[in-house]
């Protein structure tokens, strides 16, 4: 094992050359896989030269190399954290047990569903993206879509290690399966609900990027927990790259945020779209949306799934260290349950004291609210400076939820339960509607090319990458 990544057909810092067999079968993948990313990944821009971070290392300073490259020729791997020497299980019932360098025989297939869980996810974001590059608001978040786009492809090479080195045959034909479902696709759709959504112009990238990758670094931290080494190692090192996704969307966001009130300072009734602008109550919808779909990427509040992951030391906390009592068998966490009356109407609580270990999606998912709720102040921040009266805020928990205790109910963005025609009269104020679509996608019909310029819609960064300046050409195109 080294922190080095090897210059192989496959590029991995596990020593792939001395297992054959393993060798041979994701030598074996790989061209399914370029298949997959010529025919989804991003489109029109597979010839041109990308100014792109390659991870050369694991080691927090320096893992990473900039370079131009074309994206089908990214150098996509197998990188793990380095073993943690005598790592011990640090939750659940395995509490304390030396960390799993195999998988016990009775948590495969938990094991397994959880892994194609986490992959199914990674292509389905490229998927989901692939037309953005055609209305990119400059050359500089062009570059960052696709570094995006590489790496979200490479978590789909760390899950698919796994599958392939851990589980057998099963693994190979589940590897396989990866390539095979499409995000939206009614016969084979993606696993996960906001995988199957589209995500067609910036404003929802830049929201995807804020909320839905963010619910990738909270699963990813409490997949950094686990008993099985692998998995924990793969994911330690995906987070590393994570944050980038998360710095694009909320730089993003803060810029759209700060253009906003530019344009509406210029304008005599403070109106953003007659200035090309995205006006903030527009901007607050799409957040509505994107944070209710991430929300129930967390899974039920009350879950047995949950419970069982935890208790067979499998999946925990983020940040387990963080918490006193790692067993989790005594603790309650009291939840109030909406009780539906008929024709889906709220007709009151009932407070469950739920066994703390099947709480756990609500546990992780109180960690990513608070989380999400740091980037906001900070966007409300640049709205007050600018001296604009209006704030942008998460929605409650209960708005818009298709998973858990309050899927098939309605509620205001306060949390205030609703009848089904109160909801369908006033969902259009809180969701984008199919004119706030076609409003957004016409600021953003034209691509901006040339790095000199910058959309009107969005603020320049203010700082370029890798001491790089702004207008600097990130993306060469090829024709
Ligand atoms: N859509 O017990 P429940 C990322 C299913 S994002 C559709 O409440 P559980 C990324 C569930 O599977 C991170 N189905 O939930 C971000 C279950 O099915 P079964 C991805 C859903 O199992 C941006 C049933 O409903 N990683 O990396 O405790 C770009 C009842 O479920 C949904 C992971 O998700 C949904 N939203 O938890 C690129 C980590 N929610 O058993 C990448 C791995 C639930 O009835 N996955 N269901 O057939 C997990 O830990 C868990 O599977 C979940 C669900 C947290 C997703
Ligand atoms: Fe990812
Ligand atoms: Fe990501």
């Amino acid at each position: 094992m080294s922190a080095v990544i090897n210059s192989e057909r496959i590029p991995n810092n596990v020593d792939l050359a001395s297992d054959k067999k393993l060798q041979r079968a994701l030598e074996a993948w790989q061209p399914k896989f370029l298949d997959w990313w010529r025919e989804t990944g991003p489109e029109g821009f597979q010839a041109d030269d990308i100014y792109l971070r390659t991870a050369i290392s694991v080691d927090h300073e320096g893992w990473a190399h900039f370079d131009y490259v074309k994206m089908p020729e990214y150098r996509w791997g197998i990188f793990l954290a380095d073993r943690v020497p005598d790592r011990k299980i640090g939750f659940g019932d395995h509490l304390g047990e030396p960390a799993w360098q195999e998988v016990p025989g009775e948590l495969r297939n938990m094991l397994r569903r959880l892994v194609v869980t986490q992959g199914d996810t990674e292509p389905a974001s490229v998927e989901q993206q692939r037309l953005l590059g055609q209305s990119c608001p400059s050359v500089y978040d062009l570059r960052n879509l696709f570094q995006v786009n590489v790496e979200e492809g490479r978590h789909l090479w760390a899950m698919v290690y796994l599958l392939h080195s851990h589980f057998g045959r099963d693994g190979r034909e589940e590897a396989e399966a990866l390539l095979e479902r499409r995000s939206g696709d009614p016969d084979k759709p993606r696993i996960l609900g906001a995988f199957n959504e589209p995500c067609t112009n910036w404003l929802s990238f830049f929201m995807f990027t804020y909320f839905t990758d963010r619910d990738g670094k909270y699963q990813l931290l409490a997949l950094a927990e686990s008993g099985f080494d692998p998995l924990s190692r793969t994911t330690r090192f995906m987070l590393t790259e994570e944050a980038h996704h998360m710095f694009v969307g909320e730089t993003g966001l803060l810029r759209v945020v700060q253009r906003t009130c530019e344009l509406m300072k210029r304008n005599k009734n403070e109106d953003a779209r007659a200035e090309g602008g995205v006006d903030l109550p527009t901007m607050q919808k799409y957040l509505n949306l994107w944070y209710s779909l991430s929300l129930d990427l967390f899974g039920g509040e009350i879950s047995s799934n949950a419970a069982s992951f935890f208790a067979s030391s499998v999946k925990g906390r983020a940040k387990e260290e963080s918490y006193e009592d790692h067993r989790a068998i005594d603790g309650v966490y009291p939840i109030e349950v909406p009780v539906a009356a008929a024709g889906g109407a709220v007709a009151g609580w009932r407070r469950e004291e739920v066994p703390l270990r099947n709480a756990m999606n609500e546990v992780l998912r109180d960690e990513y609210v608070s989380d999400s709720q740091r980037g906001i102040d900070k966007m409300n921040r640049v709205i007050e400076e600018a001296g604009v009266p209006f704030r942008l805020r998460l929605p409650s928990r209960r708005f818009h939820r298709s998973s858990g205790i309050y899927a098939g109910l309605h509620f205001d963005v306060d949390g205030n339960p609703l009848s089904k025609e109160a909801w369908e009269r006033q969902r259009d104020a809180w969701l984008p509607t199919a004119s706030d679509e076609a409003y957004v996608k016409s600021l953003m019909e034209k691509p901006v090319f040339d790095p000199k310029q910058m959309a009107n819609w969005i603020a320049a960064p203010a700082k370029g990458l890798k001491g790089k300046p702004v207008d600097f050409e990130y993306v060469r195109r090829s024709g």
